[in-house]
């Protein structure tokens, strides 16, 4: 009786050995058929430097001030009244970087404050500006509708500006919740 246990219980051990064994070449062997992977594209807004050249009548740090614009709270807004023609939105950042996509978001109320027409703008140096990407008569279907733009840009640049050409209601006030730069390490740059 006793050498029938201890024979299990060798049994059970070999067993379990057997298992652990295949485990671990299976988890081997998985990871060998691993894809090389992409790496994810990042949301680079927080390592720029917000600035506009009108704003808020409260200043930046107010409450609908321009930092309200990178803050990544989509129930947070920039407005100034009244919408200005030559309006710009300005990031700056430490050093130059591709940007490959940017998103634009409407504000929690009155859609005649939206953005309608507008160029993405980079530069290097402040004066020489390239225009990247361009919208004209752009509608937002919904309140704080986060739009999306792909843009085909291998360029770097330290400033990138978001000129607001003209709004929905034609004049009037200005507001937008967010404005956020991607940036995708997988794309080729110049
Ligand atoms: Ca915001």
């Amino acid at each position: 009786m006793k050498n029938k246990s201890r024979l299990y219980a060798a049994l059970l051990f070999g067993f379990v050995t057997l298992a652990l064994g295949a485990c671990e070449k299976e988890e081997h062997r998985q990871y060998d058929l691993l894809p090389a992977q992409e790496e994810p594209e990042m949301d680079i807004t927080s390592s720029g430097t917000i600035s506009v050249n009108f704003d808020n009548a409260n200043g930046a740090s107010g409450n609908e001030g321009s930092l309200k614009l990178v803050d990544n709270d989509y129930n947070s807004k920039f407005l100034i009244n009244p919408y200005r023609e030559n309006l710009y939105l300005q990031l700056r950042f430490p050093g130059g970087i591709a940007v490959s996509a940017y998103v634009v978001a409407s504000a929690n109320d009155a859609q005649d404050r939206d953005p309608k027409t507008w160029d993405l703008v980079g530069s290097n140096d402040l004066e020489n500006w390239t225009v990247i990407d361009s919208k004209t008569d752009y509608m937002f279907t919904s309140r704080l509708q986060k739009a999306r733009f792909d843009i085909d840009n291998s360029t770097l640049y330290r400033y990138y500006r978001l000129n607001i050409k003209a709004i929905r209601g034609g004049s009037g006030l200005f507001q937008m919740a967010e404005w956020r730069l991607i940036y995708d390490p997988n794309r080729k740059t110049d």
